[in-house]
């Protein structure tokens, strides 16, 4: 297998933050044998947060997920490693903490809160084109 040493965007959400999982959600990615190669924690603008989620513009739960995400502090990582985009996914689990296998962020973590499928705790690249353009947003 060839070595392909990517960089993806993570995003701890705000409920993640706000429910003190910041420091286990980073062990889990360390612990992975990812590398932290820059961090920080902000509140972002509407601006950025429509930028971020521009695929989803249109859709039904755009809004909240862009009230949700302006909702407090988030935490932004840029991560390194061999095909870190698909295996941080991967560590994440499903979109829906319920359907999120147990050993997942989202499995074991995450809550299930009805109608807000936006609080899931965080955010992963889903491309290298979308972790370029991501990481250019949350570390410009
Ligand atoms: P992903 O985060 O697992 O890649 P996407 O389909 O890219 O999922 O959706 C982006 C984010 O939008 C999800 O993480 C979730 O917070 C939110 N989301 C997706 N689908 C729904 C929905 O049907 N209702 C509410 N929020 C949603």
């Amino acid at each position: 297998m060839t070595t392909t040493v990517e960089e993806t965007l993570v995003l701890i959400k705000p409920d993640g933050v706000a429910r003190n999982l910041t420091g286990q959600i980073l062990a889990r990615v360390e612990a992975k044998g990812y590398t932290i190669a820059d961090l920080r924690m902000l509140e972002p603008t509407r601006e950025m947060l429509v930028q971020h989620y521009a695929e989803h513009e249109g859709k039904p739960f755009f809004e909240p997920l862009v009230g949700f995400m302006g909702s407090g502090p988030v935490v932004a990582v840029r991560l390194q490693g061999n095909r870190v985009i698909e295996g941080f996914r991967s560590l994440a689990g499903a979109t829906e903490p319920t359907a999120a296998a147990p050993g997942t962020i989202r499995g074991d973590l995450g809550r299930d809160w009805g109608e807000a499928v936006q609080k899931n705790l965080v955010h992963g690249s889903d491309s290298t084109e979308s972790a370029t353009r991501e990481l250019g947003i949350w570390f410009a």
